[in-house]
């Protein structure tokens, strides 16, 4: 039995929760039924006067034990050995006061990012151990009491119900590897990636599935300067994709200097949501040269983390992981904005036209490039292989002479190479059939840029 003493304002939830812990402590440590606790709830500056008056300690804690009765661990709690300490009017035996300070708890809750139901439930049984005896002095202690600890709440299914979801936001630079991070992050090809600028022209969503978590990441074109207008619809892409969204990841690069680009990156960002400033590339500078780097921009910039990775090595993306859970939304309940199996919302058709672009791009100098766009005009599931129809736009009739090649060399290696990435995408055998069209002037071209699909809907 548990007797409540101060204000907490809890919901009733958490206190029958608090009820089940303590009947779950006594079940598995095999204590009598009339055992009871007193549980206190404090202010935080009570807190802090108990550590100083009885720890010697000036600090705000989250949760203090005093024990009233001896319990030794492993010893079988038997009544009649505290005959004189049972209270006489309900004939139980008090184990001793739990002091809890619900204000410290909450901004645990916030940090560990899971509920103030979980942080509390945990709190208490880290108490009543205590008072049963446990301790964490020693690592061989620790250990002992942190498995008990587990194996209670667990079995309580209190650990097990929080659900993270949220929508993360990739901003950056052309060519800071946005697109390289969005698939390392997801695990899977959602985006095509180069070493040539522009090389993302809309928002692509690569989305993260785990146990106890769905990330839904959004990939955008890089800032770059306006030129023609497919770069004022990639801007309203880069607007939208900063709607609604719960953290935002601002990607530079560890090749140039973190402050200037930092500053000049900031400045575009309209998103209110949680920034996560990251610096990539970090494979390919020396660490000893970033550090000062990094610390003038610790002091500059207004975010909320700042992490090194690399996205094409995959360094520090499981830190990144773990840092973008914390500041998502918790649920009580499986919250999967797409379905488990699913990791982008671009259908085959779409992501083969753009394998197809990226293989132009990684083959193709220069500006070429810039002025292509595919578009799969036909593709057969149903055969063997499975036929697949492309055409090829360039801007220009001499862009058509480049793109087709001496003897047609270019878009047979543009071709195969698609091909090949295109069959590991499906799994499948595949004939691929590309066909280079000129369309003058498209990225300029309102109509143009509609039927290509890149014009943003307002
Ligand atoms: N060495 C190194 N190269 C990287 C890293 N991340 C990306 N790159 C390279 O940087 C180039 C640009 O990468 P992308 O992912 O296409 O960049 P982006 O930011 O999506 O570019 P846009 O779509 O044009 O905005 C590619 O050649 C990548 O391989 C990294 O961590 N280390
Ligand atoms: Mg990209």
């Amino acid at each position: 039995m548990i007797e409540f003493f101060g204000e907490a304002q809890l919901d009733k939830t958490i206190l029958q929760n608090l009820n089940l812990v303590e009947q779950q402590v006594y079940a598995f440590l095999h204590a009598p039924k009339s055992v009871k606790v007193n549980l206190k709830f404090v202010t935080p500056q009570e807190i802090r006067t108990l550590n100083k008056q009885t720890r010697n300690i000036d600090r705000i804690t989250d949760v203090l034990s005093y024990p009233y009765t001896e319990v030794k661990v492993g010893q079988k709690l038997k009544l009649k050995d505290y005959a004189c300490d049972i209270d006489p009017f309900d004939h139980k035996l008090l184990l001793g006061d739990i002091v809890l300070c619900v204000d410290r708890a909450k901004e645990q809750a916030k940090e560990y990012g899971h509920s103030l139901n979980r942080e509390i439930c945990f709190l208490f049984c880290h108490a009543m151990l205590h008072l049963m005896g446990y301790d964490h002095i020693e690592p061989e202690d620790e250990k002992i009491m942190t498995a008990k600890q587990a194996e209670i709440l667990n079995s309580l299914n209190i650990t097990r119900t929080s659900f993270k979801a949220g929508f993360v936001t990739i901003l950056g630079e052309t060519n800071a590897g946005k697109s390289t991070l969005i698939n390392q992050l997801v695990g899977e090809k959602v985006a095509i990636v180069s070493p040539k600028t522009q090389t993302t022209r809309e928002n692509i969503t690569g989305i993260y599935n785990d146990k106890a978590c769905q990330i839904v990441f959004l990939d955008t074109p890089g800032y770059h300067k306006r030129a023609t207008k497919i770069d004022d619809e990639m801007d309203k892409q880069i607007a939208t994709a900063q709607e609604d969204t719960e953290i935002v990841l601002l990607l530079i690069t560890a090749k140039k200097p973190l402050v200037e680009q930092y500053n000049n990156l900031i400045k575009k960002v309209t998103a209110t949501a949680k920034k996560i400033l990251l610096i990539n590339k970090i494979d390919e500078v020396k660490y000893e040269k970033l550090y000062p780097q990094l610390a003038l921009l610790s002091a500059e910039a207004k975010v909320d983390e700042i992490l090194p990775i690399s996205a094409l090595t995959g360094k520090n993306c499981d830190v990144l992981l773990d840092m973008i859970k914390k500041y998502l939304p918790e649920y009580d309940h499986e919250m999967r904005y797409y379905p488990v199996d699913e990791y982008t919302d671009k259908n085959l058709r779409h992501m083969c036209a753009e394998i197809v672009r990226e293989k132009a791009l990684l083959l193709l100098d220069d500006e070429i490039p810039h002025g292509i766009q595919v578009v799969v005009t036909d593709y057969r599931e149903s055969e063997t292989p499975i036929q697949i129809f492309a055409d090829v736009y360039c801007e220009r009739e001499n862009h058509k002479a480049i793109i087709l090649g001496k003897n047609g060399d270019m878009i047979k290696q543009i071709s195969t190479k698609s091909r090949l990435a295109i069959e590991r995408l499906v799994g499948a055998k595949v004939n691929l059939q590309l066909f280079v069209k000129v369309k003058p002037n498209w990225r300029n071209d309102e109509r143009a840029l509609k039927d290509f699909g890149l014009v943003v809907e307002e």
